[in-house]
């Protein structure tokens, strides 16, 4: 066939402080040394007009109304489509931190129709895999560093956690994030190679949802 075979679409989700912002760098790290491209993605992408606005409401600079905050998250992706795409098909491996499941659980948690949430991710690239590290409330606030921003609160990160669990689907992998950051590292690992294979197998790019 020949052609270049393209790279796979990882996604790391969970609750906040469940560990994925340092599992993702790590894998990253892992992908390169085993000399594949790989890169590390992240959403929101605050580096955008979009994203400064994101930033400034998850910091309580700003107040926005929950429809609005939430197409706006949507449309931070939106506006990375193309890019990530390009990626993809030129054979690179993105690793991201976060997708359109954080999107939706965080807005369905406050209150929002679920399918109305889903709505605007429609079309996005589906992820090869999605790894949920999955932790209970408690212990991920026990972990420091929480508190600082807008939805870091035990009660609400439970509302968050029942959300996800309606999202799972065919392509995640639940992992266990009690476990040390070493054996998280390794099911990681083995998960995202197994998804890189595939895609390089030839599987095809999906579409959400
Ligand atoms: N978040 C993240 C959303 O509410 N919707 C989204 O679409 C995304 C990607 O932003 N508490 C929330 C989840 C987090 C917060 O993310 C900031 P991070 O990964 O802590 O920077
Ligand atoms: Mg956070």
């Amino acid at each position: 066939m020949g052609g270049q075979k393209r790279g796979a679409l990882i996604v790391l989700e969970g609750l906040d402080r469940s560990g994925k912002s340092s599992q993702c760098a790590s894998l990253v790290s892992f992908l390169q040394q085993k000399g594949l491209e790989a890169e590390a993605w992240r959403f929101p992408d605050r580096t955008t007009a979009v994203g400064t606005m994101l930033s400034s409401y998850l910091t309580s600079a700003t107040e926005l109304d929950d429809h609005a905050v939430h197409l706006l998250f949507s449309a931070n992706r939106w506006e990375k489509r193309a890019l990530l795409e390009g990626r993809l098909k030129a054979g690179t491996t993105l690793v991201v931190d976060r997708y359109a499941h954080s999107g939706v659980a965080f807005s369905a948690a406050k209150g929002l129709d679920l399918e109305w949430c889903k709505a605007p991710e429609t079309g996005l690239p589906s992820p090869d895999l999605v790894l949920y590290l999955n932790i209970p409330a408690e212990v991920a606030a026990a972990r420091g560093g929480y508190g600082a921003e807008r939805y870091e609160d035990i009660g609400f990160q439970k509302k968050v956690a029942l959300q996800f669990e309606l999202l799972r689907a065919s392509n995640w992998e639940v992992v266990d994030g009690r476990l040390s950051f070493d054996d998280v590292q390794e099911i990681v690992r083995k998960h995202a190679v197994s998804a890189i294979n595939k895609c390089q197998g030839g599987r095809d790019l999906l579409r959400l949802w």
